[in-house]
């Protein structure tokens, strides 16, 4: 049997897309809020007002959400539907949500907490009791049904205090506030919470030109100092939590970005290499090895980037902050190249040459399965650390038939990645865990939109803001719950 016993079957969310409840019990307005819906052709927006008194509607810019001096996120752009403030509120429906997570047999329970629901804006010197209490309330409730809380500290929603001050990450002093943050939940739950990761996909600061976003160098280097701030913030996190309870386990988590060369050329090869390093090891190394890596020179030296904010001091908690394990997001794979190509890949967050092996889903991410196997034992190879899968699962419409959802293809698309896994830990990878993205139903990160579905559980709730926010199994959750009661070794339909 590949999967050892005791491993970590289960699911994944986030606060920003799933929790909702975005002005009540104390919380503050965080930065995921002001994004409006979108789609893959059309992207999500920021609405915001300039130092004028003048509206304005942008294309939302992931990791870098700045505005000009003196603007402000404006809160009531006609028209505009904010899907993250209301999600598809486990606010109000945790209990019912843990249960049927704990029908299935979830081992573990991947979520984050909201920043802005701790400390409102950031920056206050009390917390809000209420959200203490509401997280208490939450983990209690998994421990009742026996599954393991893994608990993301960001997940792309910085407080709006912080964010309209300072930028996003791009001030030291995000760093101690963001430490009496991760101080504040590491002593209140210490005894609810044992596996923590700090940053949510970490490396996307800079990965996303693989995204076909394009970075001018001045970008590219204030994305290499926001990420720096975050390094020495995880770090510094890291130290405090072992400090606390020696126990925790406290991971950092990439996206990832696995590439492939489009042709056999050797220039090829060596752009997929470099590609991979900067997508992924980058983050990796600093965070599991506690220093920059050496091919750091050449990424600043490519994009003229000189001056980073990075002191001796940082350097040493860097070194003693690295993590005790790595977790990072499987979805897809890209190609790269040196020559010229016609068959563009154009769905959201995806990009680059068309990889005739494989086939794509409907917002045009690469199916590749194998592409799992390649990484994990990639990624293993270099950390030698645990490694948990954190996301990774099919955005699909689904339709609702006499109350059930049919979603085979969803099936279809897990067999051969448990089946990957199991190669990799064969192969001698130490996997520990897998949480699929968004098990319930949440709001799309990429496109805001809540017809791209990833759920074993379905909620009733829609792009245009309506729905009734009822819950019920999909077929794929049935079958998944079978998956794990025989511990990875039973996936037939
Ligand atoms: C990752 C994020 C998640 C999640 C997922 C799927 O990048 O960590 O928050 O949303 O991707 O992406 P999307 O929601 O765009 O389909």
């Amino acid at each position: 049997m590949s999967f050892k016993e005791g491993f970590f079957w289960g699911g994944a969310t986030a606060a920003n897309q799933y929790e909702g409840g975005w002005n009540e019990g104390g919380r503050g307005p965080a930065l995921t809020d002001f994004c409006t819906g979108g789609s893959v052709k059309e992207h999500r927006k920021v609405t915001w007002e300039d130092k004028d008194g003048k509206i304005h509607v942008t294309d939302q810019v992931p990791m870098d959400d700045t505005l000009p001096e003196g603007a402000v996120h404006y809160v009531t752009a006609d028209g505009y539907l904010y899907p993250n403030r209301e999600a598809t509120d486990f606010y109000h429906h945790y209990k019912e949500d843990i249960a049927l997570m704990g029908e299935l047999g979830f081992k573990m329970f991947r979520m984050s907490i909201s920043w802005s629901r701790i400390f409102p804006t950031g920056m206050e010197d009390k917390p809000n009791q209420e959200g203490l209490d509401f997280y208490r309330k939450v983990f209690e409730e998994l421990r009742a049904h026996n599954i393991e809380p893994l608990v993301t500290l960001h997940h792309f929603d910085t407080p709006l205090g912080l964010v309209e001050k300072y930028g996003d990450w791009l001030h030291r002093d995000y760093i101690d506030y963001f430490v009496k943050y991760c101080e504040t939940v590491f002593t209140e739950y210490k005894d609810l919470v044992k596996y923590w990761l700090t940053f949510n996909e970490i490396n996307n600061t800079i990965a996303l030109s693989l995204f076909g976003f394009s970075f001018t160098d001045e970008d590219y280097k204030k994305r290499l100092q926001h990420l720096h701030y975050q390094f020495v913030a995880s770090a510094k996190a890291v130290k405090l939590g072992h400090k606390i309870n020696p126990d925790f386990k406290i991971g950092c988590m990439c996206s990832g970005m696995v590439v492939y060369p489009h042709t056999c050329d050797p220039k090829d090869v060596l752009k997929a290499q470099q590609t991979f390093e900067e997508g992924m090891f980058y983050c990796g190394d600093v965070q599991c090895f506690g220093e920059y890596p050496p091919f750091a020179k050449r990424m600043w030296k490519d994009h003229h980037v000189t001056g980073l904010d990075i002191t001796e001091e940082d350097k040493q908690i860097l070194k003693e902050g690295t993590v005790d394990m790595f977790t990072y997001s499987y979805y897809m794979t890209n190609n790269v190249t040196t020559h010229e190509i016609k068959d563009k890949v154009g769905g959201n967050y995806a990009a680059g040459v068309r990889n005739e092996y494989l086939t794509y889903s409907d917002w045009g991410w690469a199916l590749d399965p194998t592409g799992l196997q390649i990484s994990l034992e990639k990624i293993y190879d270099r950390y030698r650390r645990p490694i948990m899968v954190v996301e990774n699962g099919l955005g699909a419409f689904d339709e609702v038939e006499d109350g059930k959802v049919h979603d085979d293809y969803r099936i279809d698309y897990y067999i051969p990645h448990i089946e990957a896994m199991s190669k990799a830990i064969d192969n001698g990878v130490d996997l520990i865990g897998y949480t699929t993205w968004g098990c319930v139903d949440v709001v799309s990160a990429g496109t805001g939109e809540m017809r791209k579905r990833y759920g074993f559980i379905y909620v009733d709730k829609h792009d245009d803001g309506t729905g009734d926010m009822h819950r019920f199994i999909k077929d794929s959750g049935y079958w998944y719950k079978k998956v794990i009661e025989s511990n990875g070794a039973d996936l037939s339909k």
